[in-house]
C-alpha cells in the first residue's frame, strides 16, 4: 500500500457540557481529523487528540499540525507499506510528538484495514463482540450536581464511575459520594495534581473503596508513584506516565502501578498501545481505554482498541451523546447496559458524516505525496 493523499482537517466542536480536571476546563474542543487515501482509492481516518492548550502533554493542535505537515507526513512520501506496523518505524527517528503520529498512523491502519476486507479489530487481532464501558466525570460545582451525574450515568448502565479530584477537592467529596452510593464501582483521577507530601492524604483514599487512583502523582514520574503504591492498598493507574511499551516495562518492573490507562494518542498509535497491552497482558496488569474527549473517528479507534483481551477494565469510551448534540459519524456511538457493541464492518467500522465533518472544519490543508 502507498499512501497517495492526506488531508488534514481542523474542527471545531463545542462539548455538551465543560469537562473540568485539576489542570482546566475544557468546552470549545479544537483537533485535528485526518484522512489517507492510498493508490488504489481506500480512504482511512484519524483523529488528532491534542488540545489546543499542552496542559495534559506538550502538544497542542498547532504543534501536531506542524509535526505532521512539516516531518510526519513526507516521510510517507514513496514507501511501500504492507503492514500499518511500519508505519511505527517510519517515525523512529521522531522523537514524542506521540499526538501527531497516532492521527496519521490511526489512518493508515484504518485504510489498511479497509483494502483487506477486515474490520479494524480483526486487524488489531481484538475478538470481543462487545465492550464495558465507564464513565469520567469532570470536576463540579457542587456536590449535587456531581450526584446527578452520578445517578444519571448509573441508570444509563456505566460500569464504572471515575471522578476527577484535586487537593482540597478529594477526601470529603469521596465521603460524600459513598456516603451516597456506597457499593457503586467508583474509581479517582488526579491528574498529577498531588506529591509524596500528600502521602497521609493519599493513604486516606484506602478507606473509599477505590477500583483505582489514577495518576496522582507527576506526569513524568514513576519513582515516587513505586513508592506511594508501596504504602497503598488501593491500586495505582498509570495515565501520563505512560507513553511507550519502554515505559510500562519500567513503570511494572520498578511496581509503579497495577493498572495501566492506554490511550492511543498519548502513546504514538495503536502499534504502540498494542505492544503495551502485550507487555501488561504477560505480568498481569490489567489495561483499559482512556479518552480524550474524542469525537466520533477517535472513538471508534478506541472501540477497535478496547476489544483485545487483556483491556478488562471498562473504559472511558462513553457515547457520542456523552459529548456532542451530534457526532462527526454514523451511527452514533451508543451504550446500552453499560456495552458497546464491536462493529464487524470494515475499517473503523463507522462511516464518517462528510456534512457533519464540513460544518465543523475551519481548515483544510492538502498533501500529495
Ligand atoms: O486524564 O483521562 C484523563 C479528559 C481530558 C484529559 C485527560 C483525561 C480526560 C478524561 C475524560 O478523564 C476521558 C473522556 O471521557 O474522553
Ligand atoms: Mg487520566
Amino acid at each position: 500500500m502507498k499512501i497517495s493523499e492526506v488531508l488534514i482537517r481542523k474542527l471545531e466542536m463545542t462539548m455538551k457540557q465543560p469537562f473540568t480536571t485539576s489542570f482546566g476546563t475544557m468546552q470549545n474542543r479544537k483537533f485535528l481529523v485526518i484522512e489517507v487515501v492510498d493508490e488504489l482509492g481506500n480512504h482511512g481516518w484519524g483523529e488528532g487528540v491534542a488540545f489546543e492548550i499542552p496542559w495534559y502533554t506538550e502538544e497542542t493542535v498547532k504543534t501536531s499540525l506542524h509535526i505532521l505537515q512539516d516531518f510526519l507526513i513526507p516521510m510517507l512520501k514513496g514507501k511501500t507499506i504492507q503492514h500499518p506496523d511500519e508505519v511505527n518505524k517510519i517515525f523512529k527517528t521522531i522523537r514524542k510528538n506521540n499526538m501527531a503520529k497516532a492521527a496519521i498512523e490511526c489512518a493508515v491502519w484504518d485504510c489498511w484495514a479497509k483494502r483487506n476486507n477486515l474490520s479494524l479489530t480483526k486487524a488489531l487481532g481484538g475478538a470481543k463482540s462487545e465492550i464495558d464501558v465507564g464513565i469520567s466525570i469532570g470536576l463540579q460545582k457542587d456536590f449535587d450536581i456531581l450526584a446527578k451525574r452520578v445517578e444519571q450515568s448509573l441508570l444509563t448502565g456505566f460500569k464504572r464511575i471515575k471522578v476527577k479530584i484535586k487537593p482540597g477537592n478529594d477526601t470529603e467529596l469521596l465521603k460524600q459520594i459513598r456516603t451516597r452510593f456506597p457499593n457503586v464501582p467508583l474509581m479517582v483521577d488526579a491528574n498529577s495534581a498531588y506529591t509524596l507530601e500528600d502521602m497521609d492524604l493519599l493513604k486516606r483514599l484506602d478507606q473509599f473503596n477505590l477500583m483505582m487512583i489514577e495518576q496522582p502523582l507527576a506526569s513524568d514520574d514513576i519513582v515516587d508513584h513505586a513508592k506511594l503504591q508501596k504504602e497503598l492498598k488501593t491500586p495505582i493507574c498509570l495515565d501520563e506516565s505512560i507513553l511507550s511499551a519502554e515505559d510500562a516495562r519500567k513503570a511494572i518492573e520498578l511496581g509503579s502501578c497495577r493498572i495501566i490507562n492506554i490511550k492511543i494518542g498519548r502513546v504514538g498509535g495503536l502499534t504502540e498501545a498494542k505492544r503495551i497491552h502485550d507487555i501488561c497482558q504477560e505480568s498481569g496488569i490489567p489495561v483499559w481505554c482512556g479518552g480524550m474527549l474524542e469525537a466520533g473517528v477517535g472513538r471508534a479507534h478506541n472501540i477497535a482498541l478496547t476489544s483485545l483481551p487483556n483491556f478488562s477494565l471498562p473504559g472511558d469510551t462513553a457515547g457520542s451523546s456523552s459529548y456532542w448534540e451530534r457526532d462527526i459519524i454514523f451511527p452514533e456511538v451508543i451504550v446500552e447496559k453499560g456495552v458497546i457493541p464491536v462493529p464487524t464492518s470494515i475499517g473503523i467500522g463507522f462511516e464518517v458524516d462528510i456534512d457533519e465533518l464540513n460544518r465543523h472544519t475551519t481548515d483544510i490543508v492538502k498533501i500529495k505525496l
